[in-house]
């Protein structure tokens, strides 16, 4: 328990800003904080784990130390139950190849497969969609596309295609979107015109994250579709103060996973559509910035979050519940400055697992590929500073295992994706990113 006088907690809030372990390169004149800003590769060296345990033995779950790391930053926060932070580390009994298909792009974010295997890709710093066939060429930028306000971490996010891309050529994407007073997340649709030249047309905005408000981070904008037909939008909180103190409030969509039908109107379904004032979109509230999002075997979503110094979570975001942010969360401002009294509270959820440190979460899959019979359920997650491939073996809705690989590699994960082979496919956040694919050797 971390006792706080009110003073102390407006100071953390106050300082707390900007500081994630996101460090999306910023133009050096843009005049926003580097956010890795004094953020250690904490594990950097660290020899791969080598706890040997065989993940899957059948009934046994791994047991052992847990993945090599730096000390916790907030050793006062105890877990709300065993499993919830620093699982037994585990290795993978397959040996994997990672193959470098294309290079090349300027901080790409997303990948999304065409049904013919080929990929749709954004980079997320010029606002740019390529198609890339399954051998890498890259097509000439899809035109049409609306601006975006690139700075910091804003700029072109995720995308997806449509659920029935095959009558409508409808493909989906968010971007931070350059508006009078500020910006804000926005979620657009169109149709992809194939061909040499390739091209958007008929651009509707669905969805746009309101209130507009002046911030370069923590938009959220994954995008998950549902196979009863509806769309999750994750958002953050914006960062600053302003946007954060709003992340539990249902008036507002800052912090918060939402839930459209794909031509943006409101699910009648949705928890908030009865309550005055609230944002009728809204399906779950309390949350800092979910950059990583995936539905389980069952179609229920999982979601990571960037969270403060010691904080990144692992939910498993339901209707109409609160996950706390800014209120309770493990971690502490990137400056030291403490947030939270304690680390849970009532009313509120806690994560099914937390880092401390953090891995600086980005991309998710949920792995149902044949590929990797040994993967079968495990949760990927993209790792930004501790560039890793993060895996987690959940049995029972609870972690029990977790490994970090591509260590090797020292890459910055952004995206992580199943492609219709069972490769996993993934973006490495550099201005020379990567797109690779992950093979059984
Ligand atoms: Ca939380």
């Amino acid at each position: 328990m971390r006792v706080l006088s009110m003073p102390l907690i407006v100071a953390a809030l106050l300082v707390g800003c900007s500081d994630d372990p996101d460090p999306t390169p910023t133009p050096p004149d843009s005049g926003v904080p580097r956010q890795d800003a004094g953020v250690p590769p904490e594990d950097a060296g660290v020899p791969p784990e080598d706890a040997g345990v065989p993940p899957e033995d059948a009934g046994v779950l791994p047991s052992g130390p847990p993945v090599p790391q730096g000390p916790p930053n907030v050793p006062e926060f105890s877990p709300a139950f065993p499993q919830q932070t620093r699982a037994p580390a585990i290795q993978s009994q397959t040996a994997i190849q990672v193959t470098e298909i294309a290079s090349g792009f300027r901080n790409p974010w997303a990948i999304a497969f065409l049904p013919d295997q080929r990929m749709l890709v954004t980079e997320k710093a010029t606002g740019s969609l390529y198609i890339v066939t399954p051998q890498g060429a890259k097509s000439p930028a899809v035109a049409g596309l609306p601006a975006v306000d690139a700075r910091g971490q804003g700029g072109l996010l995720d995308v997806e295609v449509g659920p029935d891309y095959a009558q409508s050529k409808l493909i989906y994407w968010t971007y931070a979107e350059p508006r009078t007073g500020g910006n804000g997340l926005a979620v657009a649709r169109a149709q992809l015109v194939d061909g040499a030249q390739p091209r958007v047309e008929e651009v509707q905005v669905i969805f746009r994250m309101m209130p507009t408000l002046e911030s370069t981070l923590h938009s959220g904008g994954r995008l998950v579709f549902t196979p009863d037909g509806k769309l999750f939008v994750t958002l953050g909180e914006r960062s600053i103060l302003a946007g954060r103190v709003q992340a539990r409030d249902v008036k507002s969509h800052f912090g918060k996973v939402v839930r459209i039908n794909p031509d943006g109107s409101v699910p009648q379904d949705n928890p908030y559509v009865n309550t005055a004032g609230a944002k009728p979109e809204i399906w779950s509230v309390g949350h800092r910035n979910v950059l990583s999002a995936a539905l389980d075997s069952q179609n229920r979503l999982w979601t990571v979050e960037m969270g403060p110094k010691g904080g990144d979570e692992l939910n498993r975001p339901e209707k109409g519940k609160d996950y706390g942010w800014p209120t309770i969360g493990y971690g502490e401002e990137y400056s030291g400055a403490p947030i939270h009294d304690s680390p849970q509270g009532p009313g509120m959820e806690q994560p099914v697992y937390y880092w401390d440190p953090v891995i600086a979460p980005s991309g998710m899959a949920i792995y149902t590929g044949t590929l990797f019979p040994e993967w079968r359920n495990d949760i990927f997650v993209g790792g930004l500073v501790s560039q890793a491939l993060v895996r987690l073996m959940v049995r029972n809705d609870l972690v029990v295992g977790e490994e970090h690989l591509l260590k090797d590699r020292a890459e910055r994960i952004r995206e992580v994706v199943q492609g219709p082979d069972g490769a996993l496919y993934l973006l490495t956040d550099a201005t020379n990113g990567k797109l690779l694919k992950v093979t059984p050797r």
